[in-house]
């Protein structure tokens, strides 16, 4: 049989991760994206420049390619829908709607008894007198925003009369945990019970952006035991294929609470290119090309620094010692608080 042509819809750094696997297995990638400059064209064999409701571009995608993925969950659903009657989109994009909207992650991540950080609807600025108990929270919009984009921190609710508040968006506040750490799991799944699991990442964010990843995770075995159970709960509840991340927040009572899913690869698993026999990038595209299932299999401890906004011009001119890695998305351009690139240390 011959080998599927994928679609990927999204064209930043991880369309390039996930287009660069697809490569080592002879796999040909087709990138849709809204960006004129998106990086990923230039790791994929094919590259569609359009707006993401653009009917010719849509059906450019879809005649030229066997199935498609997305980089990026802020892809309008009804694109992905769309796209699903004619050839298939995984992860189904039903998936991908559950997650977009704050709220309904959050309600059904809790529907299986599994712990997320308390959590109400506010839809105008009168509803956050009657959310009092959940300060200090952090307010997001429900849907779109990543990096800590339309999210603000709300210590008292005077707070909000000194922000500018677009409340017909839509909001969720959730009450903040007293954090000790965060850690995330890297799962694939390829069918029914059918998992490559990555160990517990330990991650580090600064103004809401990662800052690093490193493996082995600092945590006990009851957390990592958890974490792993509710990952594969998650997954397979969604019925889901392809890879998927799961963030956790460890409270400084050691309980464990789902932060939230991302319905794609993931930035805290770009240590999993060098730390293991397969990336999540190249599972992912196993799983939703129908490719066989291959045993995960560690091969080094790691950690991961992003390279965030002018920090990566240091970066371009240095010498790299046999254990490290450096990664340059090569975008057009340097703006503050975007990822430019990764470097990963083994160790
Ligand atoms: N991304 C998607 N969700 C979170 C992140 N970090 C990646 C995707 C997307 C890119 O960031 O690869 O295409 C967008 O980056 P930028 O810098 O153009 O906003």
């Amino acid at each position: 049989m011959s080998k599927p042509t994928l679609g990927i819809i999204g064209g930043g750094q991880l369309g390039s991760m996930l287009a660069t696997a697809a490569k080592r297995l002879e796999i040909k990638t087709v990138v849709f994206s809204d960006d004129m400059d998106a990086p990923a064209q230039k790791f994929s064999d094919e590259f569609i420049f359009g707006k993401y409701d653009d009917q010719n571009k849509i059906d450019k995608l879809v005649s030229k390619t066997d199935v498609i993925t997305f980089e990026f969950e802020n892809i309008p659903y009804e694109t992905l829908n769309q796209i699903n009657k004619i050839k298939p989109v995984l992860p189904k994009p039903s998936i991908n709607r559950i997650i977009q909207h704050r709220l309904a992650e959050k309600d059904f991540i809790n529907k299986l008894n599994i712990r997320t950080t308390r959590y109400a609807s506010v839809k105008n600025k009168s509803e956050m007198d009657t959310v009092q108990d959940l300060l200090p929270g952090l307010l997001k919009t429900v849907t779109l925003g990543y990096d800590g984009k339309g999210q603000h921190l709300i210590n008292s609710i005077e707070d909000i009369n000194e922000l500018d508040i677009d409340f017909s968006r839509g909001y969720i506040l959730e009450k903040l945990v007293k954090l000790k750490k965060e850690i995330s799991i890297i799962i694939t799944r390829f069918s029914d019970k059918k998992y490559e699991i990555y160990e517990p990442i330990e991650n580090v964010h600064e103004d809401q952006i990662l800052k690093n990843s490193r493996i082995p995770a600092d945590i006990n075995d009851k957390i990592l035991k958890q974490s792993r159970l509710w990952a594969m709960k998650l997954t397979e509840e969604l019925k889901y294929v392809g890879t998927l991340c799961v963030e956790f927040f460890i409270d400084r009572n050691e309980n464990l609470y789902v932060n939230e899913i991302a319905p794609r690869v993931h930035n805290s698993g770009h240590l999993t290119i060098n730390a293991y026999n397969i990336s999540q990038f190249e599972n992912h595209v196993r799983a939703v090309c129908g490719l066989e299932q291959i045993k995960l299999n560690k091969i080094s401890n790691a950690k991961m620094i992003n390279l965030i906004g002018s920090q990566i011009n240091v970066y371009r001119n240095k010498q790299f010692n046999s254990n490290e890695f450096f990664f340059d998305y090569l975008k057009k351009e340097i703006k503050h608080k975007r990822k430019m690139g990764h470097l990963t240390t083994l160790f």
